[in-house]
């Protein structure tokens, strides 16, 4: 009898997929998905540049291996090269720092020599490992990771580099402010001074090197989605508003109202709007409002907007090898990762790029990585200037006058009304318990009304996956579990009334 349960998820992101598709193999045969756009995916949205498949939002399978879901699945269905198979790459275990080829340029036109560099960054990486230690260790000697970072570069430099020439020095200062920046885009913030050192630790790796889909991110989603019954996701159709606890109709506790007018009951809604709308939208999206603690826990957490400027040439400017980009400015020794003057310098802010591989499948295209303030100005450019701006950039750090892109194309995170911004991350004074807020159901435990009526999933309701996909197909998972052990756990289940769509 509870397989009637009439259930609605809001969002047709990975995690509302995930949760409908859990539902419907579960025997839930009232499923459905209310999405505010024309499309599934949410933030999986694989788009073309000429004729090279490009990511504008997730990329990479972070950590590979048996414990990740989107592996799993994306094994299951063939979406992946035999390379991001084997047990080889499903051991490899770098802590979310991919062992990247390198190029360094600098702002004087120069390639850097990497041996000069690498210094800097074992040091930098070590303070990454060490700030991940704090959240188990209790206390944190710095509110953010970025204080921890200066202070401690500072005293270590001091003592490690004292005999080393001064310009050498002070390009290593120099590439540890591009450190923090490619840290920004990392954890989707505009600094790291913003991102709380104490929880910077709740974050969670997986063994196995970061894959891509051949074939693109959304072939995960489109599997998935075949597998629903037709119809089950309806396009075009914004929730305005949920109505819990909605005693008019007694049967359907849950009311979700749709920018269209349209009206549709439930008896539970599946939530997985992202962290960036709750924000901007939760004092209009549920009634009666949500309770203090967990729209705290919302305001508490971080949302972030980290962009991509997808750059197409001709031909390569840089080592058949190089995998990744690094531009460091020669006047920033000061360790910042952020730009003063937005208008003028938002570009300063872009920490390089990666290289789209292997050749032969994308051709000479690298990914330009740019995070904050500045890439929400960035979004408010036009493409013309956009790629003004980035050809003047790469002329400058490869003192090359003539280099011309064929094509750019960008991201626009912040500018999407139904996302708001990138994804999550934990900001100064967030704790796990903002995480265990952001995904309790409503109404709270307790509570003598009707149980489970409003449930949260996502990408920012993951305990230690935030900001994954991986993460958000567990929340979508979890609270599908939720629903179905809770059915299952009933003595006498009561009956949802029928009712349709
Ligand atoms: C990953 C990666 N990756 C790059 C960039 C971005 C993200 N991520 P969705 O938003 O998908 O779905 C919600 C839906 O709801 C959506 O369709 C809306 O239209 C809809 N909606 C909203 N309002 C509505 C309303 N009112 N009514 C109806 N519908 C409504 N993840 O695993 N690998 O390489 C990247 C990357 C540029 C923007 C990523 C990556 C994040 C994932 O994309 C994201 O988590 C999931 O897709 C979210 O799915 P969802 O269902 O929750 O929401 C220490 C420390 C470090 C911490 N971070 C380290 C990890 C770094 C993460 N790295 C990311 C990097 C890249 C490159």
């Amino acid at each position: 009898m509870s397989l009637k349960a009439k259930i609605v998820v809001i969002g047709c992101g990975i995690s509302g997929i995930a949760a409908a598709h859990r539902l419907v193999k579960a025997g839930y045969h009232q499923v459905w998905i209310l999405e505010a756009t024309a499309r599934s995916g949410g933030r999986i949205k694989t788009c073309t540049l000429g004729d090279n498949i490009v990511e504008m939002g997730a990329n990479w399978i972070h950590g590979p291996s048996e414990k990740n879901p989107v592996f799993c699945m994306a094994r299951q269905y063939g979406l992946l090269d035999p390379e991001a198979l084997t047990p080889e790459n499903q051991a490899m275990d770098v802590g979310g720092h991919p062992p990247w080829v390198p190029n360094f340029f600098s702002s004087s036109g120069r390639k850097l020599n990497a041996e000069d560099i690498y210094p800097a960054q074992e040091m930098f990486f070590e303070l990454m490992y060490e700030s991940s230690e704090f959240e188990s260790e209790g206390g944190e000697p710095w509110a953010s990771v970025g204080d921890f970072v200066r202070s401690e570069v500072q005293q270590r430099a001091a003592e490690k580099w004292k005999d080393i020439d001064a310009t050498t020095r002070s390009l290593r200062l120099c590439a540890i402010s591009n450190m923090l920046k490619v840290e920004c885009c990392v954890n989707g913030t505009h600094s790291m001074d913003q991102v709380g050192l104490g929880a910077f630790g709740l974050y969670k790796t997986l063994p196995g090197l970061d894959c891509t889909f051949p074939g693109g991110y959304e072939d995960l989603v489109q599997n998935l989605i075949s597998e629903l019954p037709s119809g089950s996701v309806t396009y075009n159709r914004p929730v305005r508003c949920v109505h819990w606890n909605n005693t008019e109709k007694r049967e359907n506790p849950v009311m979700i109202e749709c920018d269209d007018g349209e009206s549709i009951t439930a008896d539970h809604v599946i939530v997985t709007v992202p962290l960036g709308y709750l924000k901007k939208h939760h004092s209009t999206l549920f009634r009666p409002p949500l309770p203090l603690h967990k729209l705290h826990s919302v305001q508490r957490l971080g949302f972030g907007t980290n962009n991509k400027i997808f750059v197409e040439f001709d031909s390569p400017w840089w080592d058949a090898d190089c995998e990744v980009i690094y531009l460091v400015w020669e006047d920033e020794d000061v360790m910042v990762d952020q730009v003063p003057d937005v208008q003028r310098s938002w570009i300063k802010k872009l920490f390089g790029f990666t290289v789209l591989k292997p050749t032969e499948r994308y051709g000479h295209v690298m990914c330009g990585w740019i995070a904050g303030h500045e890439s929400e100005y960035m979004e408010t450019l036009s493409e013309q200037e956009v790629t003004h701006t980035v050809t003047q950039l790469i002329r400058r750090f490869t003192g090359n006058p003539t280099i011309a892109p064929r094509r750019v194309l960008r991201s626009q995170w912040f500018h999407d009304p139904w996302t708001c911004g990138s994804y999550s991350y934990p900001a100064i004074g967030c704790s796990a318990q903002d995480l265990d807020n952001m995904m309790e159901p409503l109404p709270t435990k307790g509570s003598l009304l009707q149980p489970l009526q409003v449930l949260f999933a996502g990408e920012a309701t993951h305990p230690c996956y935030y900001s994954t996909v991986h993460g958000a197909v567990l929340t979508g998972w979890r609270e599908a579990d939720r629903l179905i052990s809770h059915y299952s756990s009933s003595i006498s289940p009561s009956e949802p009334p029928k009712s349709k769509l």
